[in-house]
């Protein structure tokens, strides 16, 4: 095990050491081979954005290279890498989003996909002022389905969702001009405006951003968020279990890993098949238990309640277990070393995307007209490889917590009822949550989100996030890997209520959920803008007034600064445990971390110690509820 070693959950340990054992080579042994990064990276100073390069700025002022060989300062060039960065991020949710509404544009009566929550799709169809009287319901789901797939390159106005916010959002963001028109366009544009010899004013670079991540938060990840819902269902409250522990020994593992929900419904279904459970116990299994990672982890955990084995760290150590058939994957947050580590072991690693091929994988396209058959296909594969398990080294540690997962906005406000006064209130509204913040029981809410990253002590930060938070009476919402970082630890349990402050507590009881609420994936963050909006709108004021923050303890990705940027545009301040890569220009630390509140009313905060962390989020909160006066 490395002397450098940062985890926190003994699965974790152990499974180090087997790795080890097996000659395996983990994000933990690269992490150290890395040594120092590179400063100029780290600081966001170097450009390769031309060929003349690349150029580096000296990070010391006055001294060495200055400007690159165009002039560019080390402000632009930093505020061009950031919004690279969020161009990044926003493609890759809203190419996921625009794959799930060509889903729906296919889904038929009698096909693979059907339109699973009909309820929401007649809202949306509303909503976006589509006929639904006297029409088929898939007449309508294709109507929807190209109303979405028009949000992407609509040559005239803005975003469909934009609507959804409450009304002085709207107003800021008409002001500040950065309402996103359609999204291809948005990171069209902000590409062409980063291209040598374009946008080289910091500011207008950060407006640019600020614009394509709202077509992400209010746009591609809503959409796909919405699309999904009608497709696969809405999720509701339902239990589950959580950490390495959920591979079973006699049971062929199969870890589904990546993003895409028309893939990993699909893998559900198709795994429940009886002539597929035969054949595992013909090869000497007790049946098939799929397990998942990252977000498709949170997808079928939130829809199905398949178990999760973890969050982005563990993606390797789910292999190292000796005990997994095989690994299926579609896009975005897969290790390309699961090739090589699979080779290690009998399993199989499996690409399915045509846009995430990958180098040593077997590749079996994903195709979604012959969804049902291709993925049977896929796991009779691992059933198949079952008898090629060496069972003499398989190490499944026992590690794994209880969960209660499916809190989507539908759900909450379903929990919510059960608390509303009959006489006096309305149900199906959000009023109850606002109630209790107002009367102070909740201090506040928190988003909790995102990855995890070798910078920090692996899912540390984002559990003592949560439990100082809670403790102090701020409810939590999560996604992405945070959230399963919460469940492993316990945190979205009944019993977590123990760990919160008297106010918290109560509301867990009278409503009957855990502090820390599961609300998806990265995609469903959407989710929380619109129960932070329903909320605001409630009360008729702006995100921005309320005592709500973001915070993305361990982030990585681009999609993550595509994210944490359409929060802070939404009014919403943004608490990032990891620093970007932008502190070679304090002109642009400046402009993130304080100007940009008086343009849109929150700003970013960095601060990678998280006991200080959850102290500045709370801090930020009762300043908050200061100036509502509650
Ligand atoms: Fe250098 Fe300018 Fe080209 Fe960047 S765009 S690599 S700073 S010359
Ligand atoms: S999967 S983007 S590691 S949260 Fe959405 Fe986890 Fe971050 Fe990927």
């Amino acid at each position: 095990m490395s002397e450098e070693i940062q985890v926190m959950d003994s699965n974790t340990e152990v499974l180090l050491e087997k790795g080890k054992k097996d000659g395996a080579d983990t994000i933990w042994d690269r992490k150290a081979a890395m040594k120092t990064p590179c400063g100029f990276g780290e600081k966001g100073i170097c450009c390769r954005i031309c060929a003349m390069g690349p150029c580096r700025i000296s990070p010391t002022k006055d001294k060495g290279a200055q400007k690159g060989l165009c002039g560019a300062t080390a402000d632009t060039i930093v505020a061009r890498n950031f919004a690279r960065m969020v161009a990044a991020g926003t493609a890759a949710h809203s190419d996921h989003a625009r794959d799930i509404a060509h889903v729906l544009y296919m889904a038929s009566e009698d096909g693979n996909y059907k339109v699973k929550d009909a309820g929401k799709l007649m809202n949306l169809a509303k909503e976006w002022d589509i006929k639904t009287e006297n029409r088929d319901l898939y007449d309508i789901a294709h109507e929807v389905a190209e109303t979405a797939l028009n949000e992407f390159g609509k040559p005239f106005g803005t975003l469909k969702f934009l609507k959804r916010a409450p009304y002085q959002r709207q107003q800021v963001w008409s002001e500040q001009k950065i309402e996103p028109r359609a999204i291809d366009r948005e990171v069209t544009s902000l590409m062409h405006s980063t291209h040598i010899g374009c946008a080289s004013d910091p500011d207008s670079i950060f407006e640019l951003s600020m614009r394509t991540a709202l077509s992400d938060g209010w746009g591609g990840s809503m959409i796909g968020t919405e699309l999904s819902d009608i497709l696969f269902g809405t999720p509701t409250a339902c239990a589950t279990q959580a950490n390495l522990g959920v591979i079973e020994k006699n049971m062929v593992n199969i870890l589904l890993h990546g993003h895409d929900p028309s893939f990993s419904e699909m893998m559900v279904y198709a795994s429940e098949d009886p002539e597929l459970v035969k054949l595992a116990k013909e090869n000497g299994a007790d049946g098939i238990n799929l397990v998942g990672m990252c977000c498709t982890g949170n997808e079928i955990t939130m829809r199905h309640g398949v178990r999760i084995a973890g969050n982005f760290y563990q993606q390797e150590l789910a292999i190292i277990t000796g005990a997994i058939e095989a690994a299926i994957v579609d896009v975005q947050c897969i290790f390309p070393a699961l090739a090589d580590l699979s080779d290690l072991y009998h399993t199989k690693f499996i690409a399915t995307s045509p846009k995430a091929k990958i180098t040593g994988a077997e590749y079996i396209e994903f195709v979604e007209e012959k969804a049902l058959e291709t993925c049977k296909g896929i796991i009779k594969e691992a059933v198949l490889n079952f008898k090629n398990r060496d069972m003499e080294n398989v190490l499944i540690p026992d590690n794994k917590s209880h969960a209660n997962v499916g809190y989507s906005v539908e759900t909450i406000i379903q929990c919510l009822d059960r608390v509303v006064n009959s006489y006096t209130d309305e149900f199906n509204t959000v009023k109850p949550l606002a109630d209790v913040i107002w009367a102070g029981v909740l201090r506040g809410a928190a988003g909790i989100v995102g990855c995890n990253n070798p910078k920090v002590r692996y899912d540390e930060s984002h559990i003592t996030i949560m439990k100082e938070l809670i403790k102090n009476d701020v409810i939590v919402v999560a996604s992405g890997c945070a959230a399963q970082a919460a469940a492993k630890a316990g945190l979205m349990t009944m019993e977590a209520k123990e760990l919160c402050g008297r106010g918290l507590k109560e509301v867990c009881e009278r409503v009957g959920i855990p502090p820390v609420l599961h609300m998806g994936s990265c995609v469903d963050i959407s989710r929380i803008l619109d129960i932070v909006s329903r909320v605001a709108k409630e009360k008729d004021l702006d995100n921005r007034d309320l005592p709500v923050v973001g915070a993305a303890p361990e982030w990585m990705s681009e999609k993550a600064v595509a994210i944490g940027t359409y929060v802070v545009a939404s009014g919403i301040d943004t608490f990032l445990g990891i620093t970007p890569q932008v502190t070679g220009s304090e002109y642009f630390v400046d402009l993130l971390t304080n100007r940009v509140e008086e343009n849109v009313g929150a700003k970013f905060y960095f601060e990678e110690n998280p006991t200080e962390c959850a102290r500045k989020i709370l801090e930020r909160i009762e300043e908050k509820r200061e100036k509502l006066g509650i």
